[in-house]
């Protein structure tokens, strides 16, 4: 395979417009992606981004019904989420579309009837698992059951998560809908396959001898172990009411596969980008870099030319659908290409434990937005130099707070800034001669030679990680360079050798504006901004010095990143936990009520606001506080079991919720004149009730 292609179709992951998307998910796929793509188009190269909201499967009817809404708004509120965060973060697609457009539709249609027209899709009438209660055919994953292999009694229909075998629904013993809670039934219906079988022979052909060398070996043998287990037809349409119609007479209720039209969504991108560029009207593309002759037919030049390199970026639980499933569809109607190379990344945990939106463990790109909105590159930079691209890996706050510390401010920061600084203070802003070089000086400039390639082939290599690696060493090429010639020492008495290594330094630095492009944009940006550097950038001019000429003046110096306290971290931690903590409480159910009471039974308590003067300790007991309370009428004693939950320290001066007129009681030998009242959570953590603003003792409830 060459290493240049001529035309390059890059494919992001369509997410589910199902809900957020988390951090572990632009791991996956989004930001090895970017990198890829926005390093091709530093080199000139034909290359085309796409990705888009995938609108359809049960995911969607079934987020509707949690949050009590359509299936159309939900995806048009979670596009609109996951279009907004992925701008926000710098990803570069030349067009995000969305699966439920109407070029989509028929493209997918369309695409279905050329495999049908061509006699390669079967049609087959089974039992399947149907729930009564709900009136709708189960999808494999709203089945429970026992699994046949382990006796897990929670296993899906589709798979056990227990032992990790992959099951059908009817092997589940004592199988129950999710839906209903019911028992599913057996009902006949119709289905349209698509035989994998008959592609064994192409595809042990196509991945296990053509792409042993260069696929990455997760990706390479998920799809051996798959070819190798015997591969089976696969329904490609589904009894729904939400999705893209089966478009054939008789397909009443049916509609495609998610899994069918989503990959498909790549294409009708494609096609709406050139429609967008065609008409000079953009609703969701982006015109990163010009186009000429642009038709109605341009985007089989990126589908269906031989000289196009086919590249998907997805997370590994997707695997088996674009490395099996879509090429056989491409493949199969004889016009298109298929993947050159499926660069799969292993999953990303999260402070020891799995990524799980639904467990409330995990950071939301849209949390983080909000909590960092000046810093995407910072994220960006974390999750590159920890992509799971061999094997998961594990994002912390404290390595994200490390990175940024000692890595972004203390190299890359820390170097632009002291050669800016030294160059504004000694030359006016303005870049200086370079005069003679000595070896020191030689051996910089041999060593900046070396690095765009060395980035370039690992980036061409989809090895992204250690891509940023090696341009974090180029920072640390430009520090140690300072460092070892300590300029700002040799002012006094030799101005025109801290002229020479100024020019070196700022050289260094205008490389690096360039090649951490593709990295961390908004720091390329700002960097050329400070440098008013104001050539087109292009990779290939990089591994020189002589990007900025002598007498060149820029603006002001600016930080290019801040320190992240400590503090700040610890909030982050504290966030994540008790995100997970309340999700887990209000997945338990409420306390049922207790039986009715009258008005008159009610109005009986007396409920009065008072101020807590003194509080102490009750020897011998853990549970017990004792208080001195202001109740407007009096000062009285009041015990109370909350020592567990609050210090006494904490209690002075509160206001407290209180039942006055409770019979006294005497506890541990003293006498309680009346009950502070609090709320349980569901964990049994308490919280005192108090008046949203200060009202003064004895003030009354009703
Ligand atoms: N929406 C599944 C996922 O988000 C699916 C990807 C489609 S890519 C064509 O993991
Ligand atoms: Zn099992």
């Amino acid at each position: 395979m060459d290493k240049e292609g001529k035309r390059y179709m890059v494919t992001a992951a369509l997410p589910y417009a199902n809900g957020p998307k988390h951090i572990g998910h632009l791991a996956g796929a989004y930001i090895p992606a970017d990198v890829y793509v926005r390093y091709l188009r530093l080199n000139n190269r034909d290359v085309l981004f796409v990705s888009g909201s995938d609108e359809h499967g049960t995911a969607i009817p079934n987020q509707a019904l949690k949050e009590n809404t359509t299936p159309q708004a939900i995806i048009d509120k979670y596009d609109a989420l996951l279009r907004d965060c992925f701008e926000k973060l710098g990803m570069s697609f030349d067009i995000y579309h969305r699966t439920s457009e109407k070029i989509h539709h028929e493209t997918s249609q369309e695409f279905f009837l050329t495999l049908y027209n061509k006699g390669l899709l079967t049609e087959e009438t089974s039992e399947q698992y149907y729930d009564d209660e709900a009136k709708v055919f189960l999808a494999d994953r709203y089945i429970v059951g026992t699994c046949p292999k382990c006796s897990f009694a929670k296993a899906y229909g589709d798979q056990c998560e227990n032992c990790g075998s992959s099951l059908s629904p009817r092997e589940l013993i004592n199988p129950r809908s999710t839906l209903s809670g019911k028992p599913p039934v057996l009902k006949l219906t119709k289905h349209w396959y698509l035989p994998l079988q008959n592609y064994e022979d192409w595809l042990k052909q196509w991945i296990l001898e053509s792409h042993k060398n260069d696929w990455r070996p997760n990706v390479y043998g998920q799809c051996k172990s798959w070819i190798d287990a015997g591969l089976q037809p696969r329904a490609m349409t589904r009894d729904l009411d939400w999705g893209i119609k089966v478009p054939l007479p008789n397909a009443e209720g049916k509609v495609l596969y998610v899994w069918f039209d989503a990959p498909v969504g790549y294409i009708s991108a494609t096609r709406a980008f050139f429609k967008e560029i065609e008409k000079g009207s953009f609703k969701y593309a982006k015109q990163n870099r010009p186009f000429q002759h642009v038709n109605n037919e341009t985007w089989r030049k990126y589908w269906q030319r031989k000289d196009t390199k086919l590249v998907h970026f997805i997370g590994k639980d997707n695997i088996v659908f674009h490395c099996i499933i879509f090429p056989i569809m491409l493949h199969a109607t004889g016009e298109y290409i298929v993947p050159d190379q499926v660069p799969a990344n292993e999953f990303m945990n999260l402070e020891g434990d799995k990524m799980s939106t639904s467990r409330g463990w995990s950071i939301e790109m849209h949390e983080y937005l909000e909590d960092f909105p000046t810093k995407p590159d910072e994220l960006r930079y974390a999750l590159l130099t920890n992509l799971p691209e061999t094997k998961d890996s594990e994002f912390t706050w404290k390595d994200f707070q490390a990175k940024n510390n000692n890595e972004l401010v203390a190299i890359f920061g820390n170097f632009i800034n002291r050669a800016l600084v030294l160059t504004q203070k000694y030359f006016d802003n303005r870049v200086p001669e370079l005069g003679v070089m000595n070896e020191i000086d030689q051996r910089v400039v041999t060593e900046l030679k070396s690095f765009p390639s060395r980035i370039a082939d690992a980036i061409e290599g989809y090895h992204f990680r250690e891509a940023a690696a090696h341009l974090m060493d180029l920072a640390r090429l430009g520090n140690k360079y300072l460092a070892e010639t300590e300029p700002w020492k040799l002012a006094k008495t030799d101005l025109p050798r801290v002229g020479t290594i100024l020019n070196l330094a700022l050289q260094v630095s205008a490389n690096l504006a360039i090649v951490c492009e593709p990295f961390l944009p908004f720091t390329s940006k700002k960097l050329k901004e400070m440098l008013s550097f104001s050539q087109a950038m292009d990779w290939r001019s990089t591994g020189e010095i002589n990007l900025l000429k002598a007498g060149h003046g820029f603006a002001e110096p600016r930080l290019l990143f801040e320190k992240i306290e400590d503090l700040v971290i610890e909030n982050q931690v504290y966030k994540l936990n008790e995100k997970k903590r309340k999700m887990e409480l209000d997945a338990q159910p409420v306390e049922p009520s207790k039986p009715e009471i009258s008005f008159d039974e009610f109005s009986k308590m007396d409920i009065r606001v008072g101020k807590i003067l003194k509080a102490e300790r009750v020897e011998k007991s853990k549970k017990l506080l004792k208080f001195q309370v202001d109740t407007g009428m009096d000062t009285r004693t009041v015990l109370s079991g909350i020592a567990e939950h609050f210090t006494p320290e904490e209690m002075v001066g509160k206001q407290v919720t209180l039942l006055v007129n409770l019979a006294p009681r005497k506890i541990m030998g003293f006498e309680s004149q009346g009950m502070i009242l609090t709320a349980a959570d569901k964990d049994g953590k308490l919280r005192l009730l108090q008046p949203s603003d200060v009202v003064a003792p004895g003030s009354k409830i009703s």
